[in-house]
């Protein structure tokens, strides 16, 4: 059974991790109007992916005998000024995730639950990719400037990005 503190932890978790699908739910609306369908496609991808984060920890939770208690999602931003914009937000967010992991890392070790700690590690190497991903789109971003062309070569390279359903633990 899970002790108390971890599963708080992890109850918070849940939370930033729907409220990250929430966000990139949100991102996406902003492309669809500014019909960048590439742009779009890659913020389904981030949503899909979002709520199997989420679902990787409520269903560990449930396996570990922890109760699952779920709170409100807080709201997202809706206005950005541009898809530059709109990712610098998404590199924010990401680091902001990765600091979360680590602690709730900690609280594995603090708590000695090496089982959770084994099971956060693919979190962990989950969040490296993210934003090493987000930062390459950021970079494509900040090279194109005002230049519509590369902004449309690059809507269209991001419409190639598919969700593979993750195996988490
Ligand atoms: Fe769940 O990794 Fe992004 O937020």
């Amino acid at each position: 059974m899970i002790n108390e503190k971890m599963e708080k932890a992890f109850l918070e978790q849940i939370n930033a991790e729907l409220f990250s699908e929430y966000l990139y739910l949100s991102m996406k609306a902003y492309f669809a109007n500014l019909n960048l369908t590439g742009f779009v496609n890659w913020m389904d991808v981030q949503v899909q992916e979002e709520r199997a984060h989420a679902m990787g920890m409520f269903d560990y939770l449930l396996e570990r005998g922890g109760k699952v208690v779920l709170e409100k999602i807080e709201k997202p931003e809706s206005n950005w000024n541009s898809p530059l914009d709109v990712f610098k937000a998404v590199l924010k967010h990401e680091e902001y995730i990765t600091s979360r992991i680590n602690a709730l890392m900690d609280v594995a070790e603090e708590t000695k639950d090496r089982a959770a700690l084994a099971f956060l590690n693919w979190y962990l190497k989950e969040q490296v990719e993210e934003e090493a991903n987000v930062s390459g789109v950021l970079a494509q971003l900040e090279m194109i400037g005002e230049d519509k062309n590369g902004l449309l070569a690059l809507d269209k390279e991001l419409a190639a990005r598919t969700f593979v359903a993750p195996v988490i633990g």
